[in-house]
């Protein structure tokens, strides 16, 4: 398959003006007639009319009037093209496609009976032959015609503007979207759906409708999804002045799709996943995801759709800053500092632990990618997360007045438009009056930058110097990279714990005069900073916040990081100095292990691990002051007490050895557990949140805190704990207690694992994302070996054309439970392999996910690497392979 280049954008010869659409739907055959008035583009030197479509039948072909004949245009590669086209063109288009065999959930498809569409990146093109990328905006009215009694509601973007019946029981509804958008944001719903809706007065007091449209059976799970949403209005217009654009704004909740959610205009389509909500079904991290994609998918309104992307290389133009602006209202919607530090740690912690390996490995990409050959396979935590992080620095840079100037400056220009990475920055620099040209290799360089750090402290000079510098990895395609624009932000903590005022050698006195934490900015391969009037020798806290998405190599002691998580003012930088502490104990654990294997009988692996503890005592004193100090927020105290988990230690070894580092940090959990004992105990017991369900942060923080001292007293496996975890099991009024209940049933062997099982199964069989959370358990289960996901594949409920399922057995498998995954025969692999193949032929897409399990593969040991390169080749020379898999496979294999 071709590859795509950045450098190969030409604008569209022809921009379009308005397309009008009239579907007759039927999930065998249905039938689109597509009119589209175009012109030609004076921008353009070529006069070739280029319309993308797959998978469809055209039956009908017109230009201006006139019947084309084969004769008249080239149908090639998904490519249908008239030359030497005239300036004013209108196309009529009739196309047939069969939505209820799309496996793939791209374009139209039937899900449980209804039909739905999804369009981004490139399904347009399976609806209708079209110009169908993102700079090509038009206006788009919609005539859904079905049967009534089947497909009750039809639905399209923007206003309902005509419905009535038709002969045959049919019936049909026009809408009529009053904003010209891409082909990517188009959308369809038709089914027997229904709806709970409320009418909403904005800050400018115009009323709007808002609905959230799901199966019948459901109506008591959409109270969260609506409340999010009229949290995600409300924040915007306050915190970026965006008001909500349409009359009426609708969500519709679909058991199978392939990502989480869509935005598209006025009709976002959301996975049931990220909708469906009630204390039986849903967790409290199930409750904060809802909040955080109904907010996302909301914020595209204005991110993403009102401003939209050039090409799909600045896909993270409108990803990156809409993950920004939701992981910001979470925050927000917290409201407490440290509510917002938690929040971070959460983002940071999926940041280091899939873009960093990303960034590491042979799919490595910046974030604005340079070339690709399946768009799809670029909807990845680099566009995303890291993206994300880029937009972030900006507001670190110039405060978040200065990031609103640029916010407001960039609507100013771009409204309307389809726009590029480089014009987001250009708006940020003007508003800001700043130069970054710099800062641009954000963009265009691939990996993770390591910043180190070298201090010095002078008694007598009372100053204290900062020596930061910078290198970065090749990576696949960039074997050299120039200095970042890293913004550092640093504070300095006297021996009581209290933040230092900082002021840099050469700022006159007055300058920043009390300000604890400054953000400095590292532009060169290396750089020293001196600060002065520092009466005595302070510890360094250094990154605070996760200022850059950076590894910071530091030198700390045991001692310096024990002082700083009891005292850092910064309460990313407290956790941190935790887990900074707990991966040294891991790493040197994980070390014994091997050390251990190595020596075989002439060294118990008991003794080797009781050697290498030698800091878990002090490890020990540590968490315990923070487990005990009630001042924290039980949230925050969760997170402390929450190791770095395998894969992130996997990341940090040379080699990485998945059954060493699962019996460290089990080893490290256990040591804890049996020191911690009474002060865990305590915690379980106080924090319980008796009374009705709640979701909120304080509540969802005790049953945090009140969980991870579940999970580590059954690592004593004992009759006590058993109790505890069967008790919470049977009398739990929520699903987050159920779930962290049963998780420590299965993981130990208490007697009454396989009944609480068998029961939960029962309890929720007509809960489709309640099995997913069963499937998903019994994956990541310690004891979970290859025999036993097979078995699970057998299940009744099991199925691969249903992305939430397959990814909850198989992906939790394949990625959530290292060390049974890699097993020493080689068998998770051939489990992967079997897996890859089987979904490639139904859902491309899902497959190309899981293939990029194997990404690291060059990271493991001699013997596994031969194994995961069989499995690689394997799939390979699998005759069929879509592009979407084709494309994971070589690079890894490259
Ligand atoms: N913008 C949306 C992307 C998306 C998607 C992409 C490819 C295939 C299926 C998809 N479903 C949704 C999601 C978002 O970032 O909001
Ligand atoms: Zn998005």
């Amino acid at each position: 398959p071709p590859t795509i280049y950045r450098k190969d954008y030409t604008v569209p010869a022809f921009l379009v003006d308005t397309v009008e659409m009239g579907f007759d739907l039927d999930p065998a055959a249905t039938r689109i007639a597509t009119r589209i008035v175009m012109r030609h583009n004076p921008d353009s030197a070529s006069n070739e009319i280029v319309l993308f479509g797959e998978e469809l039948e055209l039956v009908q072909l017109r230009l201006n009037g006139k019947q084309l004949k084969p004769s008249q245009y080239q149908l090639e590669s998904g490519k249908l093209r008239i030359a030497a086209a005239p300036a004013k063109v209108t196309l009529e288009i009739e196309t047939l496609t069969k939505p209820e065999s799309n496996t793939s959930l791209m374009g139209l498809y039937v899900s449980n009976g209804n039909f739905f569409t999804q369009c981004e990146a490139e399904g347009f093109r399976k609806i209708t032959y079209f110009p169908d990328r993102p700079d090509v905006m038009a206006k788009y009215t919609v005539m859904l015609r079905a049967d009534k009694k089947k497909y009750p509601v039809l639905l399209s973007n923007g206003n309902l503007i005509e419905e009535g019946d038709l002969e045959d029981g049919r019936h049909y509804a026009k809408w009529e979207d009053p904003f010209k958008k891409p082909s990517y944001l188009f959308a369809l719903v038709a089914g027997n759906l229904v709806c709970q809706e409320e009418k909403y007065t904005l800050q400018s007091g115009r009323e709007v409708l808002l609905q959230v449209w799901v199966e019948q059976g459901n109506l008591d799970k959409t109270q969260h999804a609506m409340d999010s949403l009229k949290n995600s209005i409300r924040w915007d217009e306050e915190r970026f002045g965006l008001e909500l654009d349409l009359d009426r704004f609708m969500i519709v909740a679909v058991g199978d799709f392939n990502m989480g959610a869509m935005e598209n205009k006025g009709l976002n389509i959301f996975n049931t996943k990220f909708v469906l909500a009630n204390s039986r079904i849903a967790t409290d991290i199930d409750y904060a995801n809802i909040e955080a994609v109904v907010g996302h998918e909301y914020f595209h309104n204005w991110t993403g759709n009102r401003v939209t992307c050039r090409d799909w290389f600045q896909l993270s133009l409108k990803e990156g800053l809409t993950v920004f602006r939701d992981q910001e209202f979470s925050a927000d919607m917290v409201g407490t500092d440290s509510g917002r530090a938690v929040k971070r740690i959460d983002d940071v912690r999926v940041l280091r632990q899939a873009q960093f390996p990303e960034d590491a490995g042979p799919m490595a990409h910046s974030v604005r990618p340079d070339a690709y050959v399946e768009i799809n396979n670029f909807y990845t935590v680099t566009i995303y997360e890291k993206g994300a992080e880029v937009v972030r620095m900006y507001q670190t840079l110039f405060g978040r007045d200065g990031f609103r100037k640029g916010m407001d400056l960039y609507f100013k220009r771009h409204d309307g438009q389809a726009v590029a990475c480089d014009d987001f920055r250009a708006a940020m620099v003007d508003a800001n009056g700043r130069d970054l040209t710099q800062f641009e290799r954000w963009y265009s360089q691939a990996g993770t930058p390591r910043v180190q750090v070298k201090t010095q402290y002078d008694a007598a000079k009372q100053t204290y110097e900062l020596t930061l510098s910078q290198t970065c990895p090749p990576t696949p395609g960039q074997s050299k990279k120039l200095p970042f624009h890293i913004p550092v932000a640093v504070g300095l903590l006297d021996s009581s714990g209290r933040d230092l005022p900082l002021r840099l050698q050469g700022e006159a006195k007055g300058k920043a005069s009390g300000e604890t934490t400054r953000v400095l900015e590292l532009t060169k391969a290396q750089q020293t900073f001196r600060f002065v009037d520092i009466a005595e020798q302070p510890v360094p806290s250094i990154l605070r916040n996760f200022s850059a998405p950076v590894v910071l190599d530091i030198d700390y002691t045991d001692a310096e990081l024990a002082f700083l998580l009891a005292h850092d003012s910064d309460s990313f930088n407290r956790w941190e100095a935790g887990q900074r502490l707990a991966t040294r104990s891991l790493l040197a654990l994980t070390a014994a292990v091997q050390d251990a294997a190595q020596a075989g009988h002439a060294v118990t692996l008991e003794s080797a691990l009781n050697n290498a503890a030698s800091n878990s005592e002090a490890l020990g004193q540590a968490f315990a002051l923070i487990l005990n100090d009630t001042t924290l927020d039980a949230a925050f105290r969760e997170q402390a007490l929450t190791l770095p988990s395998e894969a992130l230690l996997a990341e940090q070894t040379e080699v990485i050895d998945p059954q060493a580092i699962h019996q460290a940090r089990q080893y490290l959990r256990s040591t804890l557990a049996q020191a911690l004992n009474a002060d865990l105990t305590a915690a379980y017991h106080a924090n319980q949140s008796p009374g009705a369900y709640s979701p909120d942060a304080h509540a969802a923080g005790k049953r945090a805190l009140k969980n991870v001292a579940l999970s580590y007293l059954i690592q004593g496996d004992d009759a006590t704990a058993h109790t505890l975890a069967q008790q919470q099991y049977d009398n739990a009024n929520n699903m987050t207690d159920r779930v962290a209940a049963l998780t420590a049933l299965i993981n130990s062997s208490a007697p009454g694992k396989a009944a609480a099982l068998e029961q939960f199964y029962k309890d929720f069989e007509n809960e489709a994302l309640v099995i997913d959370k069963w499937f998903a358990l019994q994956a990541g289960a310690h004891t979970a070996n290859v025999a036993a996901i097979r078995a699970l594949l057998e299940h009744p409920a099991f199925t691969l054309k249903n992305p939430n399922r397959a990814r909850s057995l198989i992906f939790s498998f394949c990625n959530g439970n290292p060390a049974n995954f890699h097993a020493a025969d080689g068998s998770g692999y051939a489990f992967w392999a079997d897996q890859v193949i089987a979904l490639n032929g139904v859902n491309p897409q899902v497959a190309a996910r899981l293939a990029r399990s194997l990404d690291r593969w060059r990271k493991y040991a001699p013997a596994l690497q031969e194994k995961m390169r069989s499995a690689l080749q394997r799939v390979a020379a699998e005759p069929h392979l879509s592009k979407d898999v084709l494309e994971v496979i070589s690079k890894a294999l490259a």
